[in-house]
């Protein structure tokens, strides 16, 4: 054999150790990524959240598990989602709160660990309500503030977002128990995003009642599948879990707006639209701590389009707020543009001003 045979067959063991090499380094990249993406989960409580888990699952959500919890097992049966929980069925025997929030703090607690079981793993978990009834009312604060005890003095790093709505204004009474429910709230919670059902429906034009509840669970389900999958998988602009635990830990109450535009400055178009259309009435948006926006495009939307919208939103706040933004390309919205804003760190004047007048009433 001569010379130069062997040395090319040295050459091409060399060549086939060092594939092997790369593919095995591969497998081990491909590994630590699987291990190091954030575990998203949502859980909704009670008639309104599982309404709102039911439409994520029928959307179909990338990297976020949905769990659905409710006293009412009527209710349950017909919601969708990746696991359903009956909660407290010794003290509601399947047949709802009716309306008692201590009641729904009483079956959250009576089934926590059923609960715990399926979420005691995530990194981001999002517990979704609607306030003024029993269960979502009362079981989102007691869950909120068993999992602030349990991740207490946890390594693994957490995120819980409580999302809520604020009761109709034809449901004065149920309005009381929401502001307490929020108090608490924010109090366990990281963040706390406010949906006002009644801004909601202004904005989308006076609905009759159940389509006015039908935008406001698009709207909150939208909020969770656009973060889940910002978080977990690719997009135009990546957003990753220490991004998003910069504007949302330990933030108080938070805001969200969403709006759309078409054709020539689509996205700066949303992007106003977003920022003065918000679902809670925040005091000074100058104020807050962080913005995330997220925006959505056709395949003709440009990165040029992408940053004057990101540019846009910094017209709006002081240079110190943290901006945080996502993109993403959706073929479904050819010629459009989708784009959500979060701000937290706010304050309500609504909130407030409710507080103050129930605080001076005098019962005679
Ligand atoms: N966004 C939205 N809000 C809803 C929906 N259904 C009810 N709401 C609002 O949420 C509040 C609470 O209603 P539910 O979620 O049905 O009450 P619950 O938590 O199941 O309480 P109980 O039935 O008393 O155990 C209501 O006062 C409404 O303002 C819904 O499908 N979507
Ligand atoms: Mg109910």
């Amino acid at each position: 054999m001569s010379q130069t045979t062997n040395e090319m067959k040295d050459l091409e063991r060399q060549l086939v150790l060092a594939r092997a090499n790369m593919r095995a380094d591969q497998e081990k990249l491909e590994q630590l990524a699987a291990a190091s993406k954030p575990k998203v989960m949502a859980v909704g409580i009670g008639g309104a959240g599982c309404n709102i888990i039911s439409w994520v699952k029928q959307e179909g959500v990338t990297g976020g598990r949905l769990i659905s919890v409710n006293t009412d097992a009527n209710h349950l049966s017909i919601s969708e989602a990746d696991r359903r929980i009956l909660i407290g069925e010794k003290t509601c025997k399947g047949l709802g709160c009716g309306g008692y929030p201590k009641v729904g703090e009483q079956a959250m607690n009576e089934s926590i660990k059923d609960v715990f079981a399926e979420i005691e793993l995530s990194n981001i978990t999002f517990l979704v309500a609607g306030l003024g009834g029993g269960t979502g009312t009362g079981g989102i604060v007691e869950l909120a503030r068993q999992l602030r005890k349990k991740f207490e003095n946890d390594q693994t790093p957490r995120l819980v977002v409580g999302v809520a709505t604020l009761p109709f204004k034809i449901e004065t009474a149920r309005m009381e128990a929401a502001k307490d429910a929020i108090q608490q709230l924010k109090q366990y919670c990281d963040t706390v995003v406010i949906i006002d059902n009644d801004r909601l429906n202004h904005l989308a034009g006076n609905l009759p009642f159940q389509q006015a509840l039908g935008v406001a669970n698009t709207t909150i389900g939208k909020f969770v599948k656009g973060v889940t999958e910002t978080i977990t998988s690719a997009s135009l602009i990546n957003l990753d879990y220490a991004d998003l635990r910069a504007i949302m830990h330990e933030a108080g109450l938070a805001s969200i707006g969403i709006g759309t535009g078409k054709d020539d400055g689509k996205v700066e178009h949303a992007v106003e639209r977003a920022i003065n259309e918000r679902l809670l009435d925040v005091e000074d948006i100058t104020k807050a701590r962080g913005v995330l926006i997220h925006i959505a495009g056709g395949e003709d939307m440009t990165l040029e389009e992408v940053h004057s919208g990101g540019d846009l939103i910094k017209r709006y706040m002081p240079p110190n707020t943290k901006i945080i933004w996502g993109a993403k390309v959706d073929p479904n919205l050819k010629g459009k543009a989708s784009v959500m804003v979060v701000i937290t760190g706010v304050d309500s004047a609504f909130l407030k001003e409710q507080k103050k007048k129930g605080r001076f009433k005098l019962p005679w």
